[in-house]
């Protein structure tokens, strides 16, 4: 006995057209909340789209056929379209839009023949149910080529895959055994595609949710490693960054060493040209010494005016010439008008084996204190061995502690 009888076609659509409006107010909600999140807002204006194709298409028999047949067919096209969109900018795909658009084009267009030119339903379902099937089979085969290990999208792109053979039997069906000629009749492959129909769009709005989720998971984990001020790492990112370099030379013996950075005087910026001004000369530093940095150096703000500067397979000469560099580059600079250049004062630790991230920065901020103490505007370094000073600007101290395989630390 067949379960099909028992629904009524425009209850169907009805539920559907629910669902289109829940998970549209879902992805408006994700949207608003995470404007930086790609994907959100196309997924939302799929679902938006969605409600008037589905209006129309229940007011089927009630309005004229260029509503209630083309363009309601039209939009929900372009609701699946700007869907697939979503998804491929929410997993960072390129692939091209203009297969989907154009063959919806053409289908939108055949289907309009077919309605107001020859009046034909069952060609008209062909096209619709084969239009669905290839946007479904596109999008599913640019899901499974994303999946890499993933497997909550390789389900998705399975899903999808059965979705898209669904469609297409329908459209097989139509062709072999008719379609009845009103939507609203209760037939078992009409009824039996709205649930199908339903069942689709449950799923790709959950999916969609789960992966707008993870994407929303990792950029809040990227965004709370940032200060908000100056743009780089806060200290605990920086301090959790300096433990895993720490761990990593127990391992693979490359030299790794430190720098921590103090702004001279920047009571004085604060004073005499505000507190916005001293914002803006936090920004201007953290700018200036990031340009000057290799791509896998790590650098941020460990409070107040003071940075740090974390220099993997560094030893301290190599990181007495990175200081140097940085230090020119802030005192091209003056965030006072008419003022003196601002400068930096830094303080250079090399890490030995053993060293915790509290004795190495213990050893830098002897040397931060030391180089205040001589008069700012210099970098000394607290050798590990001897715990001797070190002064610097002092080339023979560079040449005698320089090793020559460290050309990318003299470019300036
Ligand atoms: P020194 O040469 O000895 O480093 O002198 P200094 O004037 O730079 O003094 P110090 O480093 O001890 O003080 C840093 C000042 O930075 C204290 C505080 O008012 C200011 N400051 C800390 N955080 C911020 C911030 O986020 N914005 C601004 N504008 N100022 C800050
Ligand atoms: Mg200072």
């Amino acid at each position: 006995m067949s379960i099909f009888p028992s629904f009524d076609n425009r209850t169907l659509l009805s539920c559907e057209l629910l669902l289109a409006l829940a998970f549209a107010i879902a992805f408006v909600a994700i949207r608003r909340a995470h404007p930086t999140l790609r994907g959100a807002g196309p997924i939302a204006q799929g679902f938006l789209l969605g409600i008037p194709g589905l209006v129309l298409l229940l007011s089927q028999g009630a309005i004229s056929p260029l509503a209630s047949v083309i363009a309601a067919n039209a939009l929900i096209f372009i609701s699946l379209i700007l869907f697939c969109s979503g998804i491929l900018a929410l997993l960072g795909s390129t692939q091209s839009l203009v297969p989907f658009w154009l063959s919806s084009l053409l289908s939108v267009c055949a289907i309009a023949y077919f309605s107001e030119v020859q009046n034909a339903i069952v060609p008209r379902l062909i096209v619709i149910s084969f239009n669905v099937a290839f946007v479904r089979s596109l999008i599913a085969f640019e899901l499974f080529r994303l999946a890499k290990g993933r497997s909550m999208v390789r389900l998705f792109a399975s899903f999808m895959t059965l979705f898209a053979i669904l469609s297409l039997g329908w459209g097989v069906v139509a062709l072999i055994h008719g379609a009845p000629r009103d939507l609203m009749q209760s037939e078992h492959v009409q009824t039996f595609t709205l649930l199908v129909t339903i069942f689709a769009s449950c799923v790709t709005g959950l999916f969609s949710l789960s992966i707008c989720h993870d994407q929303v998971l990792s950029l809040v984990r990227a965004e709370s490693q940032l200060g908000p001020l100056s743009g780089t790492l806060n200290r605990r990112a920086i301090e959790h960054k300096l433990d895993i370099e720490l761990k990593r030379i127990e391992r693979g013996g490359q030299p790794l060493s430190i720098a921590l950075i103090d702004i001279d005087y920047f009571k004085t910026i604060n004073d005499t040209e505000g507190h916005a001004a001293g914002d803006s000369a936090l920004r201007d530093v953290a700018t200036a010494i990031s340009a000057k940095l290799r791509a896998y150096d790590i650098f941020g703000r460990f409070g107040g005016d003071e940075f740090l500067l974390v220099l993997p397979q560094t030893s301290s000469a190599g990181a007495i010439v990175v200081a140097e560099r940085i230090g020119n580059a802030v005192r091209s600079f003056s965030p006072i008008r008419n003022g003196p250049a601002l400068t930096i004062s830094i303080g250079v630790s090399e890490a030995i084996l053993g060293d915790y991230s509290t004795s190495l920065l213990a050893r830098a901020d002897k040397a931060l204190y030391q180089a205040k103490n001589a008069g700012r505007n210099c970098t000394r370094t607290v050798l590990h061995n001897t715990e001797n000073l070190v002064d610097f600007p002092s080339q023979q101290v560079i040449n005698a502690l320089l090793p020559s395989t460290q050309p990318d630390l003299m470019e300036s």
